[in-house]
């Protein structure tokens, strides 16, 4: 029996994994360690809800006492607690420098007191920042734009410092672009899916060709067990789905899907320090034996099936019923 930590849980990525962890084991128990911000949302994981190996901590990373007996318990710390939303790090760096950077240092402090036989740190392809041609390998310098890139640099390098000085069997991986259910809908792909819903304008930042590789989250998660299963202590792992599209191809996949007019685009202001492209070069996680299994196409188009069969999910959220909801049950600290 493996006892996982995963931080960020009740987010999109988070709720996915563990998702995954429950289909794939059955002898496992799942701690998810998650503050409820905006973007955390119990209801990710309610058919976990009374399962007896499964237990959710309202809690926050940066908070030592807290996060101390848990990390005590558990074999297997997975951290994807994130301020995660690019615009919003732009807005107010503030909770970006303190749960991106102080919270995985926290994380990092308790593995060391307590011992953990794995520390997979949740970094992002970001780190790089933006490349014109050619694609990033895992020893590239890192050149993040943002303050959540930077502060994801930050927590990057210092779960790397942590192996390096106190020899801790930390793994980092570096991911792209995410999409699939259950992804708070203020990034790209699940915006523009529920505002075409709504019959919404979809606003493309820019002339719109900037470039992002764009996994299916069930691929990430499945990269991230395998990096446990298969990965070396100390090692970065690119993890990319090979697919780059610019925005407005992304755009446009939606629209038709949906069968909506291009009359709903409407291109605005640019998002400042805006990076044009990124791209992994994935060759080692390939010559390890992984790669993605989920085409583009086919899981942009499920992806959009699952938005139209859960409206109630994203409705809550978008009405702003989600968040009363979730202060009335848990407090005034979202
Ligand atoms: P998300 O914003 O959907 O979820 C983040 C979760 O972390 C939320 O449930 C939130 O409540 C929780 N959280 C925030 N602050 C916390 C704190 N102080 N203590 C405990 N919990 C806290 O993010 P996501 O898109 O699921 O991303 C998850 C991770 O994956 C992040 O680390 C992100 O940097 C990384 N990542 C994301 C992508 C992507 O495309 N979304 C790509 C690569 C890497
Ligand atoms: O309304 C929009 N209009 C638009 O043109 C939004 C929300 C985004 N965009 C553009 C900006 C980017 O070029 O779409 C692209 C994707 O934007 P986001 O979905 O905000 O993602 P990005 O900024 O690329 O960052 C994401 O990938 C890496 C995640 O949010 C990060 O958490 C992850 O680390």
């Amino acid at each position: 029996m493996k006892t996982y930590l995963v931080t960020g849980g009740a987010g999109f990525i988070g709720a996915n994994y563990i998702h995954y962890l429950f289909e794939k084991y059955d002898d496992i128990h799942v701690y998810n360690l998650d503050k409820l911000t905006y973007a955390g949302n119990p209801e990710n994981l309610k058919e976990f809800e009374n399962n007896p190996n499964y237990t959710f901590i309202k809690g926050d990373i940066c908070d030592p006492e807290f996060v101390g007996p848990l990390v005590a318990k558990s074999d297997i710390v997975v951290n994807f607690a994130a301020e995660s939303h690019v615009d919003r790090s732009i807005g107010a760096p503030d909770d970006f420098i303190r749960t991106d950077v102080f919270g995985a240092f926290v994380l990092l402090e308790s593995a060391r007191k307590h011992g953990v036989e794995k520390f997979i740190q949740i970094s992002t392809d970001e780190v790089y920042g933006s490349i014109e041609k050619g694609s990033f390998v895992e020893t590239d310098p890192l050149m993040p734009s943002s303050p959540y890139s930077a502060s994801k640099s930050g927590a990057d390098r210092l779960a790397f410092s942590y192996y390096v000085t106190y020899d801790l069997p930390i793994i980092i991986s570096r991911c792209s672009n995410n999409y699939g259910p259950y992804q708070y809908p203020e990034k790209l792909i699940s915006l523009f899916i529920t505002n075409a819903f709504e019959n919404k304008q979809l606003p493309v930042y820019g002339d719109g060709k900037n470039v992002r590789d764009w996994i299916y989250v069930w691929d990430h998660c499945n990269a991230v067990d395998f990096i446990i299963h298969n990965g070396q202590n100390g090692e970065i792992y690119n993890i990319g789905g090979g697919n780059e599209r610019t925005n407005l191809e992304i755009t446009e996949f939606i629209l038709k899907a949906l069968d909506k007019p291009h009359s709903l685009i409407k291109f605005v202001t640019d998002r400042p320090g805006h990076d044009r492209r990124y791209s992994l070069d994935c060759t080692k996680l390939k010559n390890m034996g992984w790669k993605p299994e989920f085409n583009l196409e086919t899981a942009l188009q499920a992806t959009v099936n699952w938005y139209r069969e859960h409206q109630a999910w994203w409705k809550k959220i978008k009405s702003g019923e989600y968040l009363e909801y979730y202060k009335s049950h848990y407090g005034k600290s979202l």
